[in-house]
């Protein structure tokens, strides 16, 4: 009697020390991976919870790769392990997630067998192309009415730009007017009876940057200031 209650409560002890899906030595938080037997692949908390977001660190990927038409892939940055498509097998990886985005996939059918999470705090997906090369662009149009503006090239008017090497599109829409660009270092215009669209690389110092039609320099005008 005495014996039997010593061992139910010994059990009881080595099942509370070692909860379900942490292994005794592991020190690391563990993840399940498991894809097959059908079309399905996950990658789920001890818990059976997907996982969507982890805190960055190192963990133990416990993988179950149970189809031998299916393997296990993940990968991201610093990570990247996988299993053979046609083994079936068990195994464990210790990986480190930083800041950053993770993908698992089935590789021959990675188009619907996937998934991602988050590690922290990703990085800011790389800029589109669009915003890098609006910073060192504008673009100067001249009429078809009695105005001249300088835009980016999302067509936003602009009042500042930072000093430096500009390609600068010139819209000449005016048989009456042109498009006359003067500041510190430079001093670029367009034919007054010409029409058309020309480049013009310039470098842009400290400032103000006039621009104005030969036509009516007094109205139809403006300028930036270049800092
Ligand atoms: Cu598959």
């Amino acid at each position: 009697m005495r014996l039997r209650g010593l061992v139910a409560l010994a059990a009881t002890a080595a099942f509370v020390l070692a909860p379900a899906g942490t292994p005794s030595g592991s020190a690391n938080p563990q993840l399940l991976a498991t894809v097959g037997p059908g079309f399905t692949i996950r990658l789920t908390h001890p818990d059976g919870s997907a996982v969507t977001k982890v805190d960055p660190g190192v963990y133990d990927v416990v993988v179950r790769d149970l189809a031998n038409e299916h393997n296990f892939h993940l990968s991201g940055p610093g990570v990247d392990e996988l299993t053979d498509v046609e083994a079936i097998v068990n195994v464990t990886w210790t990986v480190t997630f930083k800041d950053a985005r993770y993908t698992f996939v089935c590789d021959p059918h990675s188009s619907s067998m996937r998934g991602t999470f988050v590690s922290g705090t990703p990085p800011a997906p790389a800029p589109d192309p669009t915003p890098a090369a609006t910073a060192k662009k504008l673009v100067l149009t001249v009429g078809p009415t009695a105005a001249i503006i300088l835009t980016n090239t999302a067509g936003k008017r602009v009042s500042t730009a930072k000093a430096g090497v500009y390609t600068i599109l010139v819209r000449d829409r005016s048989k009456v007017h042109n498009a006359h660009l003067v500041g510190k270092g430079v001093n670029r215009k367009s034919g007054l009876a010409a029409r058309g669209t020309q480049t013009w690389k310039v470098r842009l110092s400290a400032g103000l940057l006039r621009f104005f039609s030969d036509r009516n320099p007094k109205s139809v005008r403006g300028s930036i200031k270049v800092i």
